[in-house]
């Protein structure tokens, strides 16, 4: 098969990137892993910046979510009962929108079917070949055989577990990491929110993230320490210990529920750099991980997206490489932003399990001069909503 450009990974940024790459009328093809009845199946992220829901748009793809979606003007951080409200609209004119993951991948599959463009899933062993060069070629295993695509350029969107970075000589990139000492329990719950906004709540029993998806879906969050399974988190408890680090006021209205899906996410910071090597170029989680206490994973891949699909249609279309020469230093100028601005709220709301009596007072003071300081508070809005692409 022959192709311009091959995109490893159908998660996405993958399909948002062929979505935008095929409207620039660039010719591309999708290798997926697993099926795409599995791709649907994680639940993840669920805030959009407005850079996201603008470029969602662009792409032809923003119809369900302007109908379903739900835009959101703030939030509230607190630190055991004192609540501090952060009005993103009033302090940057913009706002985010409440819309999953899943559908986001949804929307974009169907628009993607719609123009034809091959997806190939349950697809084995990558091996991406000749990256270095100006004829890279992908070869993958499906139903017993062995296959091969050729495209001028490869693009690795195959988040953090993929063969893309890999296949970058490590003598060629260096990677920047840190590991948080606790994950993420996350339950869906078929149940109203118990605020209209999120809450993002520090208390001395640890991080909670009060998070919703509909009007009748709820995402909860509590942070555990990494050596816990799920299957120590009965129901029962997760309700119990989420009820203990939301502020009274708002626990009061909590409504529980039956789980849907319940799962550990470990918190890491991670980048690799440079973005590109040769003809082959990564984006979203398969170069960076954030944490996910700033939302920010989903949609630092948007704009990683963005640099690049507006780079290679240059590039392929007007013989003009200058985009594709300056991606790696664009992108990674917002994403160490990103970086900045997760670890900076990861710190702010979690205990740390050796920490001394000086961090808890820091996590208060952060939080206090945040109440107090609308400074602050536009500080916080302007990162929540978005940097400029
Ligand atoms: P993905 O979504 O991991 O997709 C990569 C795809 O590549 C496939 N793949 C391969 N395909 C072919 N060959 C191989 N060798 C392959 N290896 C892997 C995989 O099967 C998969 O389909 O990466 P992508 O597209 O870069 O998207 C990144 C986002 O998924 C991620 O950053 C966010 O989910 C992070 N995140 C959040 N981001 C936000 O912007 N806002 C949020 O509110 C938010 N909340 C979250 C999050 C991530 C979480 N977890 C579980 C890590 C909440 C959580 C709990
Ligand atoms: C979510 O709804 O899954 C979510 C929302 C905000 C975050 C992280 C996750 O910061």
């Amino acid at each position: 098969m022959k192709t311009e450009v091959v995109i490893i990974g159908g998660g996405p940024s993958g399909l948002l990137l062929s979505q935008l790459l095929n409207r620039g009328g660039v010719d591309t093809v999708v290798l997926e892993r697993t099926s795409r009845e599995r791709v649907l199946a994680r639940v993840r992220a669920g805030i959009l910046e407005d850079g996201t829901v603008n470029l969602l748009r662009h792409a032809g793809v923003g119809a369900r979510m302007d109908s379903e979606g739900l835009p959101h003007d703030g939030c509230f951080l607190t630190d055991n009962d004192v609540m501090v409200r952060v009005n993103f609209h009033e302090l940057t004119g913009k706002r985010v929108m409440v819309y999953g993951q899943t559908e986001v991948t949804h929307d974009l599959y169907d628009a993607q079917d719609a123009r034809g463009t091959p997806i190939i899933h349950n697809v084995d062993d990558v091996v991406i070949n000749r990256a270095e060069t100006n004829s890279p070629f992908v070869e993958y295993s499906r139903d017993g055989a062995r296959h091969r695509v050729d495209g001028r350029y490869v693009v690795g969107c195959d988040g953090f577990h993929g063969v893309s970075r890999r296949t970058i000589p490590l003598e060629k990139r260096t990677e920047f990491e840190r590991v948080y000492p606790f994950g993420w329990l996350g339950v869906l719950s078929a149940t109203p929110p118990v605020s209209q906004e999120l809450v993002y709540a520090s208390s001395e029993h640890g991080f909670a993230l009060a998070s919703m998806r509909s009007e009748n879906l709820c995402r909860y969050y509590v942070q555990v320490p990494l050596s816990d399974n799920v299957a120590d988190w009965s129901d029962d408890r997760f309700w119990k210990q989420l009820k203990m680090r939301l502020p009274h006021s708002v626990a009061a209205d909590l409504v529980t529920g039956p789980s849907l899906e319940k799962s550990i996410a470990p918190l890491r910071s991670f980048v690799s750099e440079p973005l590109r090597w040769g003809s082959l170029f990564l984006v979203g989680d398969a170069a960076h991980i954030v944490p996910p206490t700033g939302a920010k994973g989903l949609n630092l891949a948007v704009s990683d997206v963005y640099y690049l699909h507006d780079a290679l249609i240059s590039a392929l279309k007007k013989r003009d490489r200058s985009g594709i020469d300056a991606y790696s230093s664009r992108a990674l100028t917002r994403i160490w932003k990103a970086m900045r601005f997760s670890w900076q709220m990861t710190t702010m709301l979690h205990r740390f399990d050796d920490e001394d009596s000086f961090a808890a007072q820091m996590r208060r003071a952060s939080l206090g001069h945040l109440s107090q300081s609308e400074t602050a508070r536009r500080d916080l809005a302007e990162n929540y909503v978005g940097l400029p692409f």
